[in-house]
């Protein structure tokens, strides 16, 4: 069974409390849960892993090079800063998804550059937890027999 790494940077575990919405309604557990249940239903094995510490989503990056067959990441406000997080993502050799809730895109100037861009396979921004199902589902195909 393909092992997906999923991981999710500082104040994800917000979400769904955020009153301007621009997360979605769905609390962090929940979105997790839907998560779950979509690898479930692909056959994929999935850990997926919240950190407000950048040091930490390393680890879990580099850890992924030794069993996992694919990265899905929302580093959040890291998106933007972290070249030690690019730097990990550059020494994995599987498929690197980038997703973010929110239309990235729309949003302040801050946040139109992103340092994991540089090397993701792809990008899913605006569609909230359906970006992640459907991250999921593109991960499935790209980690499967024969894709
Ligand atoms: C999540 C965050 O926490 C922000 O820092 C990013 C991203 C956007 C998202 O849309 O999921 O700017």
């Amino acid at each position: 069974m393909p092992k997906i790494v999923f991981l999710n940077g500082p104040n994800a575990n917000l979400y769904g409390l955020d009153p301007s919405g621009t997360y979605g309604s769905d609390s962090f557990p929940v979105i997790e849960q839907k998560c779950h249940d979509k690898a479930k239903a692909l056959g994929l094995e999935l850990d997926f892993l919240q950190s407000n510490h950048e040091g930490q989503l390393i680890d879990w990056i580099q850890a992924a090079r030794l069993d996992a067959q694919g990265i899905i990441i929302n580093a959040a406000g890291l998106t933007y800063t972290s070249i030690a997080i690019l730097d990990a993502l550059m020494a994995f050799d599987g498929p690197i998804l980038e997703c973010h809730m929110s239309n990235i895109h729309k949003r302040e100037p801050f946040r139109h550059h992103s340092y994991i861009s540089k090397v993701a396979t792809g990008i899913i921004a605006g569609l909230g937890v359906r970006g992640y199902l459907l991250a999921l589902t593109t991960m499935s195909e790209m980690v499967g027999e024969g894709a």
